[in-house]
């Protein structure tokens, strides 16, 4: 069985409940779409799982991890959905390529979420191999797009909204 990253938590009964009247966006990138399919899959099965209907979760892909922050405004604005997933993964190159990416997201998804109110959730793999990535995205340490759900179920519940 998958291991599981250190603070990874499950949800209580009363956020599973509270978690069904929420409407959750999820953004997904494109680039090493092999590991990102991964996260989407865990992240859609957690959803599932917990009783949230397929009509509460609007999905949109983006051709990669850069795209997320726009398309999660995107989301937000027009879907109106309470919450948004974004899930990538940035695997080192030879540049620091990698770096500017992932921090501009990084900041992106922070300011969207303090901007709007909205929880927005970086599920995105930052990683130095692939390796990495799939011991993240369903192997060893478990599955960010599992752990990215839960993060946003636990959000919306945090806010009562
Ligand atoms: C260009 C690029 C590179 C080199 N690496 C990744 C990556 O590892 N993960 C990812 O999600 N996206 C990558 N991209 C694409 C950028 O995120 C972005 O889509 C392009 O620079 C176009 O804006």
């Amino acid at each position: 069985m998958a291991g599981k990253l250190p603070g990874h938590s499950s949800l209580s009964q009363d956020e599973i409940i509270k978690s069904r009247k929420f409407s959750y966006g999820i953004a997904v990138a494109q680039w090493n779409e092999h590991i990102t399919d991964r996260l989407l899959q865990s992240c859609l099965q957690t959803l599932h799982q917990n009783g949230i209907p397929a009509e509460n979760i609007k999905l949109r892909k983006t051709p990669g991890s850069f795209e997320l922050p726009l398309t999660a405004k995107c989301l937000l604005e027009f879907e109106q959905v309470n919450a948004v997933i974004c899930l990538g993964c940035i695997i080192k190159g030879e540049t620091d390529h990698d770096q500017y990416i992932a921090h501009a997201i990084a900041h992106g998804i922070m300011q969207l979420s303090l901007e709007t109110g909205h929880p927005v959730i970086f599920g995105v793999l930052t990683v130095l191999s692939e390796e990495q990535a799939l011991d993240r995205a369903g192997g060893k340490y478990g599955n960010k797009g599992e752990e990215a759900a839960i993060s946003a179920i636990k959000m919306l519940c945090l806010q009562n909204v």
